[in-house]
């Protein structure tokens, strides 16, 4: 049996908007996505987060069935217009109560809360005063964060002021695939720039603050390979690396920017103040890696503005998921080793790992997801590899505790470690549910039942 380091945390992962539903009651404002699932053609079948889950009217139950399910930590995140119907001013009370009554419902079945403040609901109104390429919402996001703060700092004691900026930023702002629906390069870095200094003026608040506990951001980082040894395909990797990783870490870590990469860029290189850098240099107390991927990279002069187009990569014996993502269990070991060697060891969270298959019920409702529970081992597998080598990772997320509304995709892909009947709300654990309980309860990785991981191949 493989056993993780005492105290490592272990929980799984879901965003507000993706199960909560109840997207205009009890005073809550309407966000970017409320607004863009109802563009035509914008989102699959045309399906939206209205009802979602319908977690918010569902949430004691909820957290009765993760109480069942053995989960020491939830990490779940908070939806700014519920809290702040037009982003900043007048407060919706009912809005704040819905997560200080999650909160409660958590710590009296013992499971600890994680909250993160942004998972891309970012208030319509907000997006009317210029969206994220508008410097005054790095301000208003900070004061958003300190009336949460305020609330639950007195009981959730793990935060994250963003989740994935470079979604945000790059799927909304740069390729119009996510709300707001934008086609802008500059606004996308202009975006991914200010996401990073409402971070860094977050936590800010959170530390002139005393409030107790660990403040962090999570990035997604998938492991990228060069297509071919040639000079121009690891120059292709190099950008994408740099637009995915090293434009939020260098700052953070390494108190510097990309200046190489935003030359290279020229006119869609962000704007910035002389003391952003100050002020986001040293700003998290842990990193959360998302971590779902690889991809292989080569040089391409059709490719977008980073001349580079990404295929998806899948190791020998895995194949892909019904979102299209190649399966590499090793790129997270790769990936967290180079994190060690390029940042310094920073105190790591998996924050959001999994996948989302083609699950079939039987007649009960039950998934027998053998597949998947093959995809975590696997991945835990390298975790704990990596930990092995010294990298400092204390965590670990399932994404997610439940099927929920995948973005654009709508209902069709499927994630959960929990089915969602969407027409009925019948909530059934899967077998990976119930596989998970048991690595929780053991620390580690029960006795291997399906056949070995093939080879490792060359990363
Ligand atoms: O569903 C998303 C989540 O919102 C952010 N991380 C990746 C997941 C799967 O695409």
């Amino acid at each position: 049996m493989l056993r993780f380091p005492p105290n490592f945390l272990w929980g799984a992962a879901t965003s507000a908007y993706q199960i909560e539903g109840a997207w205009n009651e009890d005073g809550k404002g309407e966000s970017i996505w409320d607004r863009f699932v109802r563009w035509p053609d914008h989102v699959l079948n045309g399906d939206s987060g209205d009802v979602a889950c319908d977690h918010y009217h569902r949430m004691e139950n909820d957290v009765a069935l993760m109480g069942e399910l053995g989960l020491p930590c939830y990490s779940f995140t908070i939806s700014w217009p519920r809290v702040l119907p037009r982003g900043r001013g007048a407060l919706n009370p009912k809005g704040l109560d819905f997560y200080d009554r999650l909160v409660d419902a958590l710590l009296a079945r013992g499971i600890q809360p994680k909250a993160t403040l942004y998972h891309w609901d970012l208030p319509q109104t907000l997006q009317e005063h210029g969206g994220w390429p508008n410097r005054d919402l790095t301000n208003f996001f900070a004061d958003y964060a300190r009336i949460v703060f305020d609330k639950l700092a007195d009981r959730v004691k793990l935060w994250a002021t963003f989740n994935e900026p470079w979604v945000a930023a790059f799927l909304g702002y740069g390729h119009g695939i996510h709300a707001p629906g934008i086609c802008n390069a500059q606004a996308a870095y202009q975006s991914a720039h200010h996401m990073l200094l409402a971070h860094a003026k977050a936590v800010q608040v959170f530390r002139q603050g005393n409030y107790p506990g660990e403040i962090g951001l999570i990035l997604n980082l998938n492991h990228l390979l060069p297509a071919s040894d040639r000079p121009e395909d690891i120059a292709a990797t190099e950008r994408v690396y740099a637009e995915t990783h090293r434009i939020f870490l260098d700052p953070l870590i390494h108190g510097r920017y990309p200046e190489d990469f935003y030359t290279w860029l020229g006119a869609h290189a962000p704007q910035r103040a002389a003391d952003d850098l100050a002020l986001i240099h040293r700003t998290v107390d842990y990193l959360g890696i998302n971590h779902y991927n690889t991809d292989t990279v080569a040089y391409d002069i059709f490719g977008g503005w980073l001349k580079a187009r990404l295929t998806p990569y899948a190791a020998p014996g895995w194949g892909f998921t019904t979102m299209g993502w190649g399966i590499n269990p090793y790129g997270l070991h790769a990936e967290l080793r180079d994190l060690k060697i390029r940042y310094g060891n920073p105190k790591l969270y998996i924050t959001e790992n999994g996948c989302a298959l083609p699950d079939q019920p039987d007649e009960s409702g039950f998934v027998a997801d053998h597949k998947r529970i093959a995809f975590l081992r696997a991945h835990l597998q390298q975790t704990h590899a990596a930990i092995q080598d010294g990298v400092d990772v204390q965590g670990y997320f399932v994404w997610s505790l439940f099927d929920n509304f995948e973005w654009e995709r709508g209902y069709s892909q499927r994630f959960g470690l929990v089915r969602v009947d969407f027409q009925t709300q019948r909530r059934i654990p899967k077998q990976s549910a119930l596989w998970f309980r048991e690595v929780i309860r053991c620390n580690g990785l029960p006795p291997d039942d399906r056949p070995p991981p093939p080879n490792r191949p060359p990363d």
